[in-house]
């Protein structure tokens, strides 16, 4: 039989992190803009948790940052002149604008792009499509860059790129597309989580307050797309109240990994109905597990605090009884509060599933603007055929780790505020530091 297995990349967190208050509907996001930023530790907060996924026998890689500020924007946008005078100028008459071409979003790669394993697919191809991102500017800035990064680094006859979907219909990627199947590498179940629809809207119940950012009609598109017969694919709807409540995206609320779906009571819409769909679409090998946990154990504002659902799930490397068990990587935020960490203990406890394990991370400067550890991580499936052709340059070894830390000791600022951004010395400071990650990463960089 092939050799199958997942692999997990981490978003490295760019040189000009900051809390700028884009995204409406992510309340992390408003809460905290204007809060000053420490990029230089979140990037060292994200890395020690990609490398705590590789020690615990993992395959782990990274995703390079893209490239920040988007001057060409600005400049698309009316603002001339020298690079200094474009900043200078979108700094005093537009700063969201100038803050949203400087932003590091690119970090959370569960947005980057929709991931379909060659199992999964009639052409037994991988397939990729860039998310849109369409519904929040600064993220609309993303998919192009993103599409030329995976291309190179996911380079062979073995994948397939798509263009994204039309900007009409947002799609937000892996965040909202749970891949689950008996095991890794077996045909799996393709789960696209959508809020809304563009051409239906009067069939869906909508959220009232926050923008459903998922349109059902790029689910739809990128299974066609990705060749997943239908007995492969399921479209569940967001419960609406929950997006109201920020969740924003999908993970936030619940997360599936092979046959296990953890998940709170108040992720879907009619959610023992969507339950009951999965049930019935599921052909693994192995009975279907879902791990909800019930409202009145972790509320759904706790659940959204204290990012719960937004851990990764992950299958650990067979133990010395010959078996799989999962492990969860959670925020700290989750040891925080009493009674989320009361759910985790009591689900890792209990022997009806395998999630036996928990690793708390610290990833605040993350979590400040609404990303947790899934967010930071976009994930797939590979034979071993498919993962060498991965490009080498990517792969988080400890050499690599080591170079990775050197680099942004070297290039990153401790702090960030607005204000820095109108400096033109943090432009040619964060040109330089990209320059340079194109040396340890062997990878020219979009
Ligand atoms: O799209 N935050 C991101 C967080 C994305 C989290 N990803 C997942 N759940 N998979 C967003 O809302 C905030 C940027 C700012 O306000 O500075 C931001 O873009």
């Amino acid at each position: 039989m092939l050799k199958i297995s997942e692999a997990n990349f981490d978003g490295l967190v760019g040189p000009t992190h900051h809390y700028a208050g884009l995204s409406f509907g992510n309340v992390a996001s408003t809460r905290n803009a204007k809060l000053h930023s420490q990029p230089k530790k979140a990037a060292l907060q994200g890395i020690a948790k990609a490398a705590k996924l590789r020690d615990l026998g993992l395959d782990q890689g990274i995703l390079p940052p893209l490239r920040r500020p988007r001057l060409d924007t600005l400049r698309s946008l009316g603002f001339s002149g020298s690079d200094a005078s474009v900043i200078e100028r979108a700094a005093k008459s537009v700063p969201q604008l100038l803050s949203a071409c400087y932003s590091a979003s690119s970090m959370w790669v569960a947005n980057a792009a929709t991931f379909s394993p060659s199992c999964d697919s009639a052409d037994g191809r991988v397939h990729l499509t860039p998310a849109n991102l369409s519904s929040k500017f600064h993220r609309s800035l993303e998919p192009k860059q993103t599409g030329v990064n995976l291309r190179r680094i996911f380079n062979g006859p073995e994948f397939v790129h798509h263009e994204p979907v039309v900007p009409q219909f947002g799609d937000e990627g892996a965040a909202n597309h749970i891949r689950l199947a008996g095991r890794h590498g077996e045909a799996g179940l393709e789960i696209f989580v959508f809020g809304g629809s563009i051409l239906q809207d009067g069939n869906f119940q909508k959220p009232k307050k926050y923008p459903a950012r998922q349109a059902v009609e790029a689910s739809e598109a990128i299974a066609n797309t990705h060749e997943l017969d239908l007995e492969g694919r399921l479209f569940i709807q967001q419960n609406p109240d929950a997006i109201d409540s920020g969740v924003f995206h999908n993970d936030v609320v619940s997360v599936g990994n092979e046959n296990v779906l953890f998940l709170h009571e108040r992720a879907f819409f009619q959610q023992s109905f969507a339950l009951e769909s999965i049930r019935r679409a599921w052909r693994g090998s192995r009975d279907f597990l879902v791990v909800e946990i019930l409202d009145s154990e972790v509320s759904l504002e706790d659940a959204i605090s204290s990012y719960l659902f937004n851990s990764q799930l992950v299958t650990l490397p067979e133990n010395s009884e010959g078996d799989h068990s999962m492990a969860l990587i959670c925020p700290e935020e989750c040891r925080e509060n009493p009674k989320v960490k009361a759910a985790i203990e009591r689900v890792i406890s209990e022997a009806s599933n395998p999630i036996q394990e928990v690793h708390y991370f610290d990833v605040r400067e993350s979590m400040r603007n609404g990303g947790g550890p899934a967010c930071l991580r976009f994930r797939g499936v590979f034979t071993s055929d498919e993962k060498k052709a991965v490009h080498p340059g990517i792969w988080l070894s400890s050499e690599r780790e080591q170079a990775l830390i050197t680099w942004v000791n070297r290039h990153y600022r401790d702090r960030l505020s607005f204000d820095d951004l109108r400096d033109p010395k943090l432009f040619l400071e964060v040109t330089a530091a990209l320059d340079d990650l194109e040396r340890v990463l062997s990878l020219p960089l979009a």
